[in-house]
């Protein structure tokens, strides 16, 4: 099976994402998802001007020796950019191999090793009054595991917490929008947070809550023996994720389990934090990790070390990107937790798709390949729209914070 195109369709039905789609000569189409928040065309320009021209005449069923061609091939090795565009290809490659072979991906990937694919919520308010109400509807919505976010009296814009009744979307302007922090406040806030949440909804369901790199170890590690009692699903991104030592510090202090992965790319980013078992969900994606070959490979290594999986899968992860995760989702022996945010109705109609949400659970579908397709003509209708993640500023002095 021959690669004979390839091209790259950006599209914004509500946020922008861009979809690289390859076609053979035996007439069967792969997808991958190459979407990089605030920085899609960089991604693109990567994709139409150096890879598509190294993959036409390609034979499409070689895919490991595809994924070094573009990774060693280059010379310049990892970072988000390259890593989403490799993994663009490589999901496009397994979504091929697994039509040829009239196969959900799964199958491919050892089969499923469980009956369905756990996944949580997102319930963020205003402040905690609204979280709850949050949680408790998502509850009631069969979900089993819900992170829970809520304003900080005293700070405008808290990460992770929508304005107004819209769907919280974290790129939300054509230049990058200010927010403001204050650790104080967000650390003796929060546990009250979580023993509101204990309270009212007791101990079964799973609580999760993701700090989005804002604290030093030591505020981090505070935080977590502040949670100890309510029994967090796990923290997430406690710390900014560039630093090993880091968690080190945080595992001194606490049981709380540890989340981190979202912006690693490759192996490399967390090859010491599972290895020495400083955290207990890796959280990588298909998209930023260089594929289904890659992540595959990055949570075989997790699972010698005990440490198990909770990919990101966030509104700006398309649903290319979801198909191919639940896949993997569904093989892998050491699989935590998945993450999902829904799509817009938009969206969706962009991307029709085989998998679905069952009482807490997704599945990924039988069809063959990661079972979601995009309908290039319905796309071709919302053009790409400039758009930004937030900064952040310390409020007492403006120094510029981790978003
Ligand atoms: C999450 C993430 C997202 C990111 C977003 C950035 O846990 O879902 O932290 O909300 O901020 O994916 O593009
Ligand atoms: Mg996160």
């Amino acid at each position: 099976m021959k690669i004979t195109a390839a091209k790259v369709i950006v599209c914004c039905p509500g946020r922008n994402f861009v979809t690289l789609k390859i076609e053979t000569d035996e007439g069967l189409t792969g997808l991958g998802d190459a979407t990089l928040n605030g920085r899609e065309l960089a991604v693109a320009s990567y994709l139409t001007d150096h890879v598509v021209p190294c993959l036409i005449g390609r034979d499409a069923h070689r895919i490991e020796d595809t994924w070094h061609y573009l990774y060693r091939g280059a010379y310049w090795r990892r970072g988000p950019v390259t890593m989403s565009a490799i993994a663009a290809v490589d999901t496009a490659l397994w979504d091929l191999k697994a039509k040829a072979a009239g196969l959900p991906l799964y199958q491919l990937l050892g089969g499923a090793s469980r009956e369905r694919v756990l996944v949580y919520a997102h319930a963020n308010g205003r402040d905690i009054a609204q979280t709850v109400d949050e949680v408790k509807r998502l509850k009631s919505l069969g979900y089993r595991a819900i992170r829970a976010q809520s304003g900080v009296p005293g700070i405008g814009k808290v990460y992770g917490v929508a304005s107004g009744d819209k769907p919280y979307e974290p790129a939300d302007a054509s230049l990058p929008s200010e927010h403001d922090w204050d650790t104080a406040k967000y650390l003796r806030h929060t546990p009250r947070l979580f023993e509101a949440l204990r309270a009212e909804l007791g101990d079964e369901l799973h609580l999760l809550h993701d700090v989005h790199h804002r604290l030093t170890p030591i505020e981090a590690a505070r935080l977590c023996k502040d949670l100890e009692p309510y029994r967090l699903f796990w923290m997430e991104d406690a710390v900014p994720a560039e630093d090993p030592a880091a968690f080190e510090l945080i595992r001194r202090h606490t049981t709380t389990p540890l989340a981190v992965g979202e912006v690693f790319n490759t192996i490399w980013d967390c090859k010491a934090l599972i290895e020495r078992q400083l955290i207990d969900y890796v959280r990588c994606t298909v998209v930023h990790a260089g594929g289904i070959t890659h992540l595959k490979r990055i949570f075989d290594f997790a699972a010698l070390h005990q440490v198990r999986t909770g990919s990101h899968g966030a509104t700006d992860l398309s649903p290319v990107c979801m198909g191919a995760a639940l896949h993997l989702d569904l093989a892998i022996p050491n699989f935590g937790i998945q993450e999902h945010m829904p799509h817009t109705a938009e969206t969706d109609a962009v991307f029709p798709h085989a998998y679905r949400f069952e009482g807490g659970f997704m599945q990924p579908g039988e069809a063959p390949g990661h079972g979601v397709t995009i309908d290039e003509a319905l796309a071709a209708r919302y053009p790409y729209r400039r758009a930004y993640l937030p900064v952040n500023r310390l409020q007492h002095d403006g120094s510029l914070w981790h978003w």
